[in-house]
């Protein structure tokens, strides 16, 4: 099959074809490009979508949330593009199967574009290639981005870094462990969804996580957690109001141009290309005297 080149890709993806899109993905995820190809994707006057980052632990609920968001921001009239980074998955096939079996109602609607990612290769950070897989989105003036990832080390740091609102998704049945594992995702965003709502103790466990992020936010910077049951299309819609008030309030070009933004994502892009470069040369080592030779 003949490839296209990934230059010509990124010029048209302002004419909002998927198909071109769903190209240039592959193409950067397989991260076979040199710099001079991918500069139309380094764009600073915009227009810039809202990416919308649901991170929390596995099995929280956040495939099926984001499903009900699409629904809501679809009545709407938005175009909805989504990226689920899915770490657990070394390579991406398993996780688009199972993401379209959960996203199907939407599969062949011509206004919401959804594409899984495995993470690999990037010692659970975001991989470099999704800060550029941003930017494709971005040119593709979806209104609203989804972002998912699930909420462990790194990646929760990442992702604040390419959010530009970011929620953290909880259950009732992460309790106790609140101080434990969830301390680093207290400190990400001051905006929760606890889901699964119609668990039992669902009501404590919201009382007890406000008292928590009372104490550590100020009211300038005061916490915000909506209640959902994301199979019941419970919570969504007041969620996605605020998410649209808060929108009004956000400067994406000024985002998209924030310096300490774009150095960690240069920090994330450089990084890989050097480990790249360097895992070339370790593959070289036969001797202990060659290993030395790179130091
Ligand atoms: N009872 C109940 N179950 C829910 C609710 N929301 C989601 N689930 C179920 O929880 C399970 C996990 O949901 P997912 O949406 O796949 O969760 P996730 O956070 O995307 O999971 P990973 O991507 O694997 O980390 C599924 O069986 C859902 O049907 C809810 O509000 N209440
Ligand atoms: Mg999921």
């Amino acid at each position: 099959m003949k490839r296209d080149k990934i230059s010509d890709l990124v010029s048209r993806l302002n004419q909002g074809d998927f198909r071109v899109l769903a190209k240039l993905l592959t193409q950067l995820d397989q991260w076979s490009f040199n710099a001079a190809d991918i500069k139309g994707l380094f764009n600073d006057a915009g227009p810039f979508s809202l990416r919308l980052g649901i991170t929390g632990p596995p099995g929280a609920g956040k495939s099926t949330i984001i499903n009900e968001l699409i629904r809501y921001f679809r009545s709407k009239d938005f175009t909805v593009g989504v990226l689920a980074v899915d770490p657990s998955s070394p390579f991406t096939r398993g996780a688009i199967l199972g993401d379209r079996i959960r996203y199907s109602e939407f599969f062949n609607d011509p206004k919401v574009y959804i594409r899984s990612l495995g993470s690999r290769g990037s010692l659970g950070g975001l991989s470099a290639s999704t800060y550029l897989m941003l930017r494709a989105y971005d040119l593709m003036k979806f209104d609203i981005v989804l972002v998912e990832t699930v909420g462990v080390g790194q990646t929760e740091l990442d992702i604040m870094n390419v959010a530009d609102i970011l929620s953290v998704v909880l259950v009732p049945e992460s309790g106790d462990s609140i101080q434990a594992m969830k301390a680093g995702l207290l400190e990400i965003t001051n905006l929760f969804l606890v889901n699964k709502a119609d668990r039992p103790g669902s009501e404590t466990f919201s009382n007890e996580l406000k008292a928590t992020l009372d104490i550590a936010s100020s009211k300038a910077n005061e916490s915000k957690i909506f209640k959902t049951v994301a199979t019941e299309s419970k919570g969504i819609t007041e969620f996605c109001d605020y998410i649209l008030d808060q929108k009004k309030t956000i400067d994406l070009t000024k985002k998209r141009n924030d310096p300490s933004l774009l150095q960690n994502e240069a920090l994330s892009i450089l990084k890989h290309i050097r480990e790249q470069e360097l895992i070339k040369k370790v593959e070289q080592i036969k001797s202990p005297s060659e290993l030395i030779d790179l130091f």
